[in-house]
């Protein structure tokens, strides 16, 4: 615990002054921008509090081997500072776990962020006090501190989720997650290795896991429809071109649906074009690589089921020419949902992989593993034996991190119960009854389906702003009305129902935990739209928000 946490919650009983403005949860993307513009623009007292021994985040957990970022690092990285982004060189055109967090590391060296930061400590309670207007936030390792704002930085895939199968305490031989993945080398050589998930994490693991083990069994629950990522070397003419013009270059990924500026331009309708120009266009992103092929194909893909049909087919017999045995191609080629309606993967060499002798794939879609044992696992079919079992199956995505804070709002009401049947905010990053509460990227903005370093350094200054309007005007809270809480839900939820993704088995729609609520969990209709809808909100002088100065109303709101 660092001395500054432990002399501000020394001083917190001996006075009625909160001890910091703002406590900020998690030392990623997220919190280290989030630092920086309070303390060092706002000119706030901040705290950072981190479970890690170290900055990252994401990148700090995910450190398993072929862990690497499937946006161009030209586009995942921080914008706020031009200096940055002109003095960082990239190596590869998707930087790979070990070289972000270099440059998270050298983000928080550069802006003297790690002084702020207190590691190795958990936030484990967060309950709002209405008679000092603050947030009284807990730790695992003791102690409380209060703070006017409390800003969740805390990430949207940071809780793994829990196995489905029982027996991980009985199983003798190593477990891994590639989430909680160990700072040690990790060695496959003449090892029988075992991988369950075949989403992102599991096919970039995979990949690795099959060169190295003696032998490598996947447990396959659903397909995954990847394509090439197409990586290499970054290029430098590219790069330079890109950092002649980097701020017109942000600006106008900002105002894209998704926070980057593609080689191509969408085409509006997969239905308005020849069989034979669609297939020039699917064969053009195909060589692309990377999201070209689902964010810059045709705009109708995840809306248009018959639209859909043609690039599921697509990438099916792509898939196909992968495998040298078809029967096995089969079993790889998804065929229960649209392509697009789980999160796209993206590969290098990973179908290969199930070209090797030394892999074998085992189909769970009717078998479902049932427990690890001491040796291995089981599934409703076979017993298998293993040295490692490596757990690629995912996160409770976007509201596990924050319920996980056990956050209690205004009258003792906790965020558990009120998001009992998914997630209620106001633009995703405010929650009615938890006034000065920030939730960056939380449920319910882009966040997941926008660049994230954008996606947060949009949300950290919509807070910022707020903060700063809270400030000019003398106010202590800020917090939406039920009526702009009411009406975000319906919109996001009528914008979902617009698209393909409410039935498919996603993380996005809370459908990969069982039990959890099986709502979409992000905005879907594009960075751009949200960001004007976030700008009149602002410019309109927060009508859709509750102020209070000193406990009171400042004004009665409108919906
Ligand atoms: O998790 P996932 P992830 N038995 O939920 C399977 C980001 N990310 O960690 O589909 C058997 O996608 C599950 O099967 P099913 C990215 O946003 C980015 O891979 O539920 N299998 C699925 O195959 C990504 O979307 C990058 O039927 C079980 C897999 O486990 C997000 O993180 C890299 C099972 C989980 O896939 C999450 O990706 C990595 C069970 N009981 C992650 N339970 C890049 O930028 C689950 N599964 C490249």
């Amino acid at each position: 615990m660092s001395d500054t946490l432990i002399k501000a919650a020394d001083a917190a009983a001996a006075t009625p002054h909160p001890d910091f403005d703002a406590v900020v949860v998690g030392a990623g993307f997220a919190g280290l921008y989030a630092l920086h513009k309070l303390r060092d623009q706002l000119g706030l007292r901040v705290c950072v509090l981190e479970a890690g021994s170290g900055v990252g985040g994401t990148w700090y957990w995910n450190r398993y081997p072929g862990a690497r970022c499937d946006i161009e690092s030209i586009h995942y990285s921080y914008s706020f500072s031009n200096e940055l982004q002109q003095e960082w060189e990239w190596s590869e055109k998707f930087a790979s776990q070990p070289e972000i967090l270099r440059y998270l590391n050298h983000v928080a060296d550069r802006f003297e962020l790690h002084e702020d930061i207190t590691f190795d400590t958990r936030v484990d309670s967060v309950v709002w006090d209405d008679s000092t207007a603050t947030w009284q936030v807990s730790t695992d390792t003791g102690h409380t501190v209060s703070a006017r704002y409390f800003i969740s930085a805390a990430g949207n895939l940071s809780v793994p989720k829990e196995p489905e199968f029982a027996g991980t305490d009985v199983f003798t031989g190593e477990l891994y997650m590639t989430g909680k993945w160990p700072h040690h080398d990790v060695d496959f050589t003449g090892k029988r290795v075992a991988v369950i998930g075949t989403g992102s994490s599991g096919i970039q693991v995979i990949t690795e896991v099959a060169k190295q083990a003696e032998h490598l069994t996947v447990f396959q629950r659903t397909p995954t429809y990847a394509t090439p990522l197409r990586n290499g070397p970054a290029d430098p003419d590219r790069v330079a071109a890109i950092k002649a013009t980097y701020p017109e270059m942000r600006m106008a990924s900002r105002n894209t649906q998704g926070g980057i500026v593609f080689d191509r331009d969408p085409l509006p309708s997969a239905m308005a074009v020849t069989p034979e120009e669609r297939r020039r266009v699917y064969d053009d992103r195909w060589e692309l690589g990377g999201f070209h092929i689902s964010s810059a194909s045709f705009n109708d893909i995840v809306t248009d089921k018959a639209a859909n049909d043609t690039i599921s087919n697509y990438v099916r017999e792509r898939i196909r020419e992968c495998i040298n045995d078809p029967a096995l191609a089969e079993r790889l080629v998804p065929t229960t949902y649209p392509y697009g309606t789980k999160r796209p993967t993206f590969e290098a060499a990973y179908y290969d992989a199930y070209n090797r002798d030394n892999v074998t794939l085992v189909d769970v879609s009717d078998a479902p593993i049932t427990t690890l044992s001491p040796s291995g696992l089981r599934t409703a079919h076979d017993d298998y034996d293993f040295d490692m079992i490596i757990l690629a199956t995912g996160f409770d995505a976007m509201t596990g991190p924050l319920l996980k804070m056990n956050i209690t709002g205004r009258n003792g009401q906790r965020l558990a119960d009120k998001w009992a049947r998914g997630p209620r905010t106001f633009l995703g990053i405010q929650v009615h009854g938890f006034p000065n509460l920030f939730t960056i990227t939380g449920p319910q903005s882009p966040s997941v389906l926008y660049n994230m370093p954008l996606a947060v350094e949009d949300h950290v200054d919509f807070a910022a702003d707020a903060i700063t309007y809270l400030c000019a005007h003398g106010y202590n809270t800020i917090e939406p009305t039920a009526e702009a809480e009411d009406a975000w839900v319906v919109q996001n939820n009528a914008l979902a129902d617009q698209s393909l993704l409410p039935g498919t088995n996603s993380w996005w729609m809370g459908a990969n935990v069982p039990g959890k609520p099986r709502v979409c969990l992000v905005f879907l209709a594009g960075a751009n739209v949200y960001r004007g809808i976030c700008e009149d909100v602002v410019n309109g002088g927060y009508h859709e928000f509750s102020l209070t100065l000193e406990g009171q109303p400042v004004r009665e709101t409108v919906g």
